[in-house]
């Protein structure tokens, strides 16, 4: 393959300690087959013999967007109970006319393989048509060895049938399926466990995590689940501090997690043992906004510390019916001050961190050639617009 050069772009290589996006307004880009050969400014490109040189107009240049935290597999939908809960029926009224998220449950198990993946993909189409170029997707609505390993290989399906690279997340410690019910640890013992094994023998597992949380599991359910990750060799992240704080994050971070996600109610403790785990923090602002919530992550304390920020859509059918990562960066700024520079690092540079990869998140030479090509003149208009799509087209792997 030939090489191929962007010219006439406004590069925001998001590259760590570079300052504003790491901006650099008349740049060119090199690509030779997968990666990035070259970035930076126009003037200094180097000569290459047989290059295809493409001219943006002006356009920017983002790294490729990364969804660090979707369950964007699971059966049916829940747009019933949201209409019921705006005529004003309780939670326990919901639950009783099948909803929550045991309706889901169900949903995805009684689901075969092709229409998973039929309405993942649906899911993912938009997610792809808002440029991104990686997607983590999770387990968690099948709560049966059989139907989390359907729900597994569908994600890696999805790698097969798209342009995408995606990252699978064992969630067997999501809910405590029906059959179960106030019987946590068989649960785990007898389901949950021998589904991750089963799982990880097949290769469908590129990460474990859970949900810590009165209504899920507690923190010493949670040890158990870190420790088979453990004795798999995977890492490990959680859904930490969402609706109560259990002290989720500050065990995800003894365990050298990823990322602690959601975490509206981390308190200090928390934010200081993430800081000295390296553990990013993955907001999610689709969530706090479905359920209405009022408690804000503590933000200034997580930048005051050093905690790398991501942001992710959280894409599932209860408390985040979004697909939209465009107007993800538009909440994580209002609903949380971030700036919209912080919000673009969230799902370029700090989501890759929180997904383990060192490969992608920044433009620079030896990365992947993942980028997403914007019509926009500066990159705080990618956060700052609401339902608008800008995107131009999406580069992957060096290929558009
Ligand atoms: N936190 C959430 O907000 C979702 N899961 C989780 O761990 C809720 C999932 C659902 O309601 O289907
Ligand atoms: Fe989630």
């Amino acid at each position: 393959m030939p090489i191929r050069i962007l010219t006439n772009a406004t590069l925001a290589t998001m590259e760590a300690g570079a300052g504003s996006y790491g901006l650099l307004s008349c740049g060119a880009l090199a690509m030779e087959d997968d990666k990035i050969l070259w970035c930076g400014p126009a003037s200094e490109l180097p000569a290459y013999d047989d290059a295809e040189v493409e001219d943006l107009g002006g356009r920017l240049v983002t790294p490729g967007f990364i969804d660090c935290h979707t369950h964007v597999v699971f059966g049916g939908n829940r747009a019933r109970e949201f209409e019921l809960r705006l005529e004003g029926a309780s939670y326990e009224e919901v639950a009783r006319a099948g909803g929550g998220i045991v309706s889901t449950v169900r949903a995805t198990r009684e689901a075969s393989e092709e229409a998973l993946l039929a309405d993942a993909l649906r899911r993912v189409d938009a997610q792809l048509a808002e440029g991104v170029t990686t997607l983590e997707v999770k387990s968690g609505y099948g709560l049966d060895i059989e139907t989390e390993l359907r729900m597994l290989r569908v994600a890696r399906r999805i790698a097969a049938m798209r342009d995408v690279t995606i990252r699978t997340s064992f969630l067997g410690a999501h809910a405590i399926p029906p059959e179960y019910a106030d019987r946590a640890d068989a649960y785990l013992e007898e389901a949950c466990l021998p589904a991750l094994r089963a799982a990880h023998a097949e290769r469908l597992v590129d990460a474990v995590d859970g949900f810590c949380e009165g209504i899920a599991f507690l923190p010493e359910q949670i040890e158990r689940v870190f420790a088979e990750a453990k004795a798999l060799g995977l890492p490990v992240k959680l859904h930490a501090e969402q609706l109560s704080n259990l002290g989720g994050a500050v065990l995800a971070a003894r365990h050298g997690a990823l990322s602690a996600d959601h975490i509206e109610y981390l308190d200090a403790e928390g934010v200081s043992a993430m800081a000295a785990a390296g553990t990013v923090a993955v907001l999610l602002p689709g969530a706090f906004y479905t359920l209405r919530e009022t408690q804000v992550p503590p933000v200034a304390l997580l930048r005051e510390s050093g905690v790398p920020i991501a942001l992710a859509t959280d894409c599932n059918p209860g408390s985040s019916p979004l697909t939209s990562l465009l107007l993800t960066l538009n909440m994580g700024c209002t609903l949380f001050r971030l700036t919209p520079e912080e919000a673009l690092a969230g799902v370029t540079r700090n989501a890759a961190q929180a997904l383990g990869l060192t490969d992608r998140g920044v433009l620079r030479a030896g990365a992947r050639a993942d980028l997403g090509i914007w019509n926009v003149a500066e990159p705080a208009e990618l956060a700052y617009r609401i339902g608008f799509n800008p995107l131009h087209r999406r580069i992957i792997g060096g290929h558009a």
